[in-house]
């Protein structure tokens, strides 16, 4: 490496000084300049002895792609995952071999969970060590078997890399999934080989992917319209699949006179201020989506793998036309009459000039009866007491203050709930979370992720205190360190301080019967803001309702990130809209069997209206 840091000066692309000085490029070079023509602008990232010969060639190539130093390997993970989510581009994150790896693999799993493509470059100690227990060995290839399971291979010989990278990109973006690049260390400082000879086991791959647009027949297009036009109440449940197809869902909604249901990975792709979308469905659901889901006939399920068969129609109510690009997940969680296989905005639209309109808006109606009432209890529910706080009235006056095109992080915990079910997104916006995978401590880096990629636009992280003391604490260094950089500086990230893993406590109580137990679920009440005011962010802690306002206007006005540590009421129920009979005995039956805080818990039932059945 010495050697090569000699000949090679920094800040000019490797390439033209290569060719200047006549200098044989390495491995690592030839792959930097590779994901170059992937277009790969970003790398998140962490260093480490096996990874180093790439970092030299980013570095000899002025720093192109630009990597992205994280406070820890999971957040490079997040934040790859993220970086897709929020930009349809390939997430590229990158760490070195043994713990470095191992610290990834959340972030990896949580992009294999929502469909995201990532190429994860993993550093691996010299070929001539593995099988050796050596330093920091770990094989690699079994750890990432299972998450990048399309594709995971170890470069042995420098003629491999180039079709190495080229298929770990083809392959991530053409089936949405995560795919792996192991390199030893050894291989990243050989010469390349920049001449593949025509010869048998030669392997002359080329870079590019273009999307196909994917289109049903005809006949299934006629058979599944027939199957809508004949449906008296239809219900849409969209996914993330459907961002794109937001004019396409809102015209199909029209004409079929449906509501829409939204799966919270999906929560952007229809506004939440149209008089006939019901909101997100499930337990983070409303009640509008929970109804319409039981008594509608006919379901229209649109890019979504909606896990639980709980909230869908019971089998046998509905007919039901599913559209999926991925055929692999048709006719996966309801059966379906007709599984289409087709890009959803594209097949939308062919399916529309099929449809009759409906003239019996009698559904309609009733839906948006029930969604106007919907949007009045949750904010009845707001305006509840809470001790200080009432976590959904942080939610409320969120939503009426967003900025256009803001981006709206959710971490797993509380704060999914309130922002599924509390916060109306309008066009332009864009929201997610850890969706299948649910894993604390993605919101902040998912946040951040929305910055780098759109530093434009306002991007906020809701996030539970457990995930800030887990690892949100360390992705606040991250923002402290690139904030200057962006565009515009606002990123808010509001910590719920409720000195509990909450969502987990109303777990234990409402679906095991188990009063909380404390040993597992009290936190640790600390400061956020004055750690925020550590790094040279704006802190601000909140603990009376009326400054909950004012804590917003302030974050949304400021010239840097801001931590909102709000003091929020652990007792107000983050429970589905309405309980099943069984949810009810489990809560009567913790209740009565010594919860720590059975007596405020009682109290904040009634006042969400919350009914439970005599015990
Ligand atoms: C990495 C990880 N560990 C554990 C869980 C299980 N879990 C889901 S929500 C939650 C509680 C989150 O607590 P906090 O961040 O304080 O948010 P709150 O629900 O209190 O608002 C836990 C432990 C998880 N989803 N991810
Ligand atoms: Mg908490």
């Amino acid at each position: 490496m010495a050697a090569l840091q000699r000949i090679i000066p920094t800040g000019k692309g490797f390439s033209a000084m290569a060719q200047e000085q006549n200098q044989e490029r390495t491995v690592s070079d030839q792959i930097v300049a590779r994901l170059t023509d992937w277009g790969v602008r970003r790398i998140y990232g962490y260093p480490g002895d096996g990874i180093n010969g790439v970092l030299g060639a980013i570095r000899r190539a002025g720093n192109q792609p630009e990597f992205i130093q994280v406070a820890h390997e999971e957040l490079a993970g997040f934040m790859a995952c993220a970086h897709a989510k929020y930009t349809g581009e390939v997430g590229v994150c990158l760490a070195t071999s043994g713990p470095g790896a191992i610290h990834l693999l959340n972030g990896m799993y949580d992009a294999r969970g929502d469909h995201q493509p990532l190429v994860a470059i993993i550093g691996q100690q010299p070929r001539a060590a593995l099988g050796g227990h050596f330093q920091q060995e770990v094989d690699l290839l079994s750890l990432c078997k299972d998450v990048a399971r399309d594709f995971v291979e170890m470069a042995t010989d420098p003629a491999q890399v180039r079709h190495l990278i080229d298929r770990a990109f083809r392959i991530a973006q053409a089936q949405w999934v995560v795919t792996c690049v192991i390199l030893p260390h050894d291989v990243q400082l050989l010469p390349a080989v920049e001449e593949l000879p025509r010869e048998h086991g030669s392997i002359p791959s080329g870079v590019g992917y273009s999307a196909p647009r994917v289109v049903p027949t005809e006949a299934d297009l006629r058979r599944a319209a027939e199957v809508l036009n004949a449906g008296k109440k239809v219900a849409i449940l969209v996914g993330a699949g459907a961002l794109g197809a937001t004019d396409e869902i809102i015209a199909v909604a029209d004409a079929l006179g449906a509501g829409v249901a939204k799966a919270f990975l999906g929560k952007a792709a229809v506004p939440d201020d149209l008089p006939f979308v019901t909101g997100t469905v499930g337990w983070l659901g409303t009640a509008a989506s929970n109804t319409m889901m039981q008594e509608c006939d006919t379901l229209l399920m649109v890019g979504s793998t909606f896990p639980y068969t709980e909230y869908l129609p019971r089998e046998g109510q509905a007919r039901g036309v599913q559209i999926d690009i991925a055929p692999q997940f048709l006719g996966m969680r309801y059966p379906m009459e007709l599984n289409l296989t087709g890009d959803s905005a594209t097949t939308l639209a062919a399916l529309l000039t099929l449809l009759e309109r409906k003239t019996d808006r009698a559904w309609r109606v009733q839906i948006e009866r029930k969604v106007d009432a919907w949007w009045r209890l949750i904010d009845e529910r707001a305006e509840q007491p809470g001790d200080p706080l009432n976590p959904q009235l942080l939610f409320r006056e969120l939503s009426s203050r967003l900025p256009d095109n803001a981006i709206l992080n959710a971490d797993s915990g509380t704060a999914t709930v309130w922002l599924a079910r509390n916060v109306r997104l309008r066009r332009g916006m864009m929201s997610s979370v850890s969706g299948r995978l649910a894993s604390m401590g993605s919101g902040v880096p998912y946040a951040i992720a929305a910055k780098f990629a759109h530093p434009d636009r306002v991007a906020i992280a809701l996030v539970g205190d457990g995930a800030m003391q887990m690892s949100g604490f360390n992705a606040l260094i991250t923002v402290a360190k690139y904030w200057r950089r962006w565009q515009d500086p606002r990123l808010i990230v509001l910590v719920l301080n409720n000195r509990d893993l909450n969502y987990v406590s109303w777990e234990q109580r409402a679906q095991d019967g188990e009063p909380k137990f404390p040993a597992s679920q009290d936190l640790l009440d600390v400061s956020f803001a004055r750690h925020a005011e550590l790094l040279g962010l704006r802190g601000v802690r909140v603990e009376t309702p009326d400054a909950i306002g004012a804590a917003w206007d302030a974050a949304l006005a400021a010239d840097r990130p801001t931590v909102i540590d709000a003091v929020v009421d652990p007792t107000i129920p983050p429970l589905p809209p309405e309980l099943t009979e069984k949810q009810q005995e489990s809560l009567s039956k913790t209740l009565a069997d010594g919860d720590p805080e059975a007596d405020a818990i009682r109290e904040r039932l009634r006042q969400q209206g919350y009914r439970l059945a005599p015990s």
